[in-house]
């Protein structure tokens, strides 16, 4: 219900307000450090690790976020007209940010389990594997071999013995762990793992094949100099994974009978790029905002009693989106967001998300696709697979546009392939929205 949503999004956000004294001295202490080493203060150490000057990066970031902008802002609008009819309690307004409490994630970061409430074409074909994963009988480890299989049908290498070994695949019952998903180099004789408290559903099999995308990583630039053996960037440690996952296509569910067998038509076409889209597309200025929030305290441009209010200002300006219910200084939301108290930094996903159909679109070439890119998996294909490998193997020895290039052909990150992916989502977005006043 309404109130449910409403206290399990408030509930969320009880936490961190204890955070908010220890991450302003947090900040201080971080800053001193990268000062010490030459940096302006962390953002700018933070922003310093992508083979160009900050100042660049800051402008390549902007450029991408330029090219995807009108695709969110539809998406967006057709979200808002659905809500508005789905939560009479909420008095959602055309042309006003959507409240956070309704996108059936905590962050309102990635939509796609409020795709029931979006669904363009009603009594298609189901989409939803977790129903198939059930029914067949998948538990976790299960799930991870199907995540393995995927990359061994590109003719990558299995994963070592150790793998199966000394991961966690699900959450131990007599000890509290930090269930977020991660994956672990530990640097030695191949050992890689990972840690999940996997659940048998559709978000946590695409969790794998993202988690399995770091280990191939590691496996595969494990001969370089240890000081060569990380990401070209950030961003393509956390795009490889996905990019495979990009490939879990309803045809191949279906070749899983995970799915019924999918109907080819125009109107599944626009579900499955639609759901798609609630994750990819829903992502990206959320992707963003994390980072601008940080660089800007980091910099002092945000001062400590302005993190809430500022936090807000981010989110509104980039996702459209508002509080539920009126916050104050005495809140402290940016912190009940993991990769915050964690210090992980969170660029690197919004360029994996450009990245991963930069990716996609280069493999499918490689592998011989033609026809409209949404539409092509790469399972099985050992020419896409080299293409990989050869990025891979490069780890951090080149700088990332020559990773790029290794396996595009391209040079610079652009979201063009983004775009062409949900080309005909757009389309009929822009329909459905037509004599409404999008944005906010
Ligand atoms: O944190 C993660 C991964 C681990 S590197 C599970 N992700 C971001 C998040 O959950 O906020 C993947 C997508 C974005
Ligand atoms: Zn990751």
């Amino acid at each position: 219900t309404y109130e449910e949503r409403l206290e399990a999004w408030k509930g969320w956000r009880t936490v961190s307000p204890p955070m908010r004294k220890q991450y302003a001295r947090f900040v201080e202490l971080g800053n001193k450090g990268a000062r010490d080493i030459g940096f302006k203060d962390l953002g700018e150490l933070w922003r310093a690790r992508y083979d160009m000057p900050p100042a660049e990066l800051e402008a390549d970031v902007e450029r991408l976020w330029t090219q995807v902008k009108p695709l969110y802002e539809d998406l967006h609008c057709y979200a808002r007209s659905k809500l508005e009819k789905r939560w009479p309690a909420a008095k959602i307004e055309e042309g006003a940010p959507i409240p956070a409490h309704l996108f059936g994630n905590m962050w309102s970061q990635a939509w796609s389990g409020i795709y029931g409430d979006l669904e363009p074409f009603a009594n298609q074909a189901s989409l939803d594997v977790t129903a198939g994963l059930k029914k067949k009988g998948y538990d976790a480890k299960g799930m991870v071999k199907l995540g393995e299989a995927f990359f061994t049908s590109l003719g990558l290498k299995p994963l070592p013995e150790s793998f199966w070994k000394r991961s966690m695949f699900e959450e131990p019952r007599d000890r509290d762990v930090v269930c977020h998903a991660s994956a672990w180099d530990l640097t030695y004789g191949g050992d890689v793992r990972i840690k999940m408290c996997t659940k048998v559903n559709e978000e946590d099999l695409i969790t794998i094949h993202h988690e399995l995308g770091h280990d191939y990583y590691f496996l595969y630039y494990h001969t370089l100099p240890i000081l060569y053996q990380d990401g070209a960037n950030d961003g393509f440690h956390e795009g490889v994974g996905d990019t495979l996952a990009l490939s879990v296509t309803p045809a191949y569910l279906a070749a899983l009978k995970l799915l019924p067998k999918a109907p080819d038509n125009d109107k599944a076409e626009i579900n499955v790029l639609m759901r798609r889209a609630l994750d990819k597309v829903a992502f990206l200025p959320f992707g963003y905002v994390i980072d601008k929030w940080r660089w800007d305290v980091f910099s002092g441009k945000i001062p400590p009693d302005r993190y809430n209010e500022a936090w807000w200002e981010l989110v509104q300006k980039y996702q459209g989106i508002a509080p539920p219910v009126p916050r104050s200084e005495a809140d402290f939301d940016p912190g009940a967001k993991f990769h915050v108290p964690a210090n992980v930094p969170y660029l690197r996903y919004f360029l994996a998300h450009i990245y991963q159909f930069q990716f996609h679109r280069a493999l499918c070439k490689a592998k011989g696709h033609t026809g409209p890119l949404h539409k092509c998996s790469i399972h099985g294909s050992k020419e896409a697979g080299d293409r990989l490998a050869a990025m891979l193997s490069l780890g951090a020895s080149k700088p990332w546009p020559e990773a790029m290039k290794a396996l595009t052909g391209e040079s610079a990150a652009d979201a063009s392939a983004l775009v062409e992916y949900f080309a005909p989502l757009h389309a009929w977005l822009k329909e459905q929205n037509k004599g409404k006043k999008c944005g906010w």
